[in-house]
């Protein structure tokens, strides 16, 4: 069987033991946390409970995704603002490239993310800075989710059937299920022992792909209207009005990027949500091609990702939004004649 990646086994241990200095760990997720962000924090959660360790993933900015209540233990989950946070002396990473995107958590006190505290950082992102005393860092694992299943069968935990499921939705969360090019033979097998282990993936594919609030659709509604061109990249917008009208989450719109990304004539698909103080704009950036760069493009705007998904933030409103727009698409236009690989 082959391995395209591995970890250093002193590497799986180093965390360990780190973990087990602490009384009380805090885990909290990227900001506009997906299936991946959150459930590798609760399988964590179980499996650091055979140490006898306390842990608590925190969602760091708006409300609990309401398609993720599905996940074990989601009622463990911590909500930055509404939840008091524990006494906590470590930090555990997990999904998260930059220690600033931390949703309120970071902003509300950078000093918080300082090393003060000590990090364990787990993540699949190429470009993860390490920042922890501890880093497990593999871009070459489609998920958090295949990442985590590795890191506990090097530490021998027992994969119960509430930790398997956890572990799975992060893994076809970021992968699509199992749709997307990140998906290696070490992927489907990893998914294979998760089902093994006891995990279900009817409630995963429906949760994830299948099951929508009615809101989603007028999100989407609004998303297909507001499709526009420049050049090689296609994009649309999620105004404030917008979400407001259809009385929508923020995670609702998630999947809209990855719907206009495989339209024919264009290289990027990009979408822009609008802050809730609407003086700027996330953006998302999609693309087929392995040629185009996605987390390159979005470096140059002081965001990362993936080669294939990545996001940046934008300071402005209209004018700076179609200014940021003819700069993308002039890079893309740039970028070499692509093949699809
Ligand atoms: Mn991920």
């Amino acid at each position: 069987m082959s391995h395209s990646w591995t970890i250093a086994p002193a590497d799986a241990k180093a965390a360990l033991d780190t973990l087990r200095t602490a009384k009380v760990v805090l885990m909290p997720t990227h900001q506009n946390v997906d299936a991946d962000g959150l459930s590798t924090p609760l399988a964590m959660r179980l499996a650091l409970a055979q140490y006898g360790i306390d842990a608590y993933p925190v969602i760091t900015d708006g409300d609990f995704p309401s398609n993720l209540k599905f996940l074990p233990g989601s009622d463990a989950v911590l909500v930055y603002g509404k939840d008091e946070l524990p006494n906590y002396d470590l930090l555990c990473l997990i999904d998260c490239a930059d220690r600033k995107r931390l949703g309120f958590f970071a902003k509300d006190d950078p000093s918080r993310l300082d090393g003060s505290v000590p990090i364990v950082n787990i993540d699949h992102h190429k470009t993860n800075d390490r920042f922890g005393v501890v880093n497990i860092v593999e871009p070459e694992a489609s998920s958090a989710g295949e990442l985590v299943t590795e890191i506990f069968r090097l530490w021998g935990i027992d994969l119960t059937p509430e930790i398997a499921r956890c572990l799975i939705a992060g893994v076809y969360g970021d992968t699509l299920g199992l749709r997307t090019p990140s998906t290696t033979p070490q992927t489907i097998r990893t998914v294979a022992d998760l089902v093994d282990a006891g995990a279900d993936l009817e409630p995963v594919v429906d949760w994830l792909f299948r099951l929508k609030p009615r809101s989603t659709l007028c999100l989407w509604k609004h998303a297909l209207h507001n499709i526009n061109w420049n050049g090689p990249i296609i994009w649309t917008e999620m105004t404030r009005d917008g979400f407001d009208e259809c009385g929508a989450e923020m995670a609702e719109a998630e999947g809209i990027v990855n719907f206009l990304s495989g339209t024919q004539g264009s290289r990027v698909a990009v979408i822009l949500y609008q802050d809730e103080d609407r003086k700027g704009w996330r953006v998302s950036f999609r693309s087929l091609e392995r040629v185009v760069d996605v987390s390159a493009l979005a470096g140059n705007f002081g965001g990362g990702g993936h080669p294939l998904a990545a996001g940046c933030h934008l300071e402005g409103g209209e004018a700076e939004k179609l200014a940021f727009l003819d700069k993308v698409a002039a890079l893309v236009a740039a970028a070499p004649a692509g093949t699809r690989g």
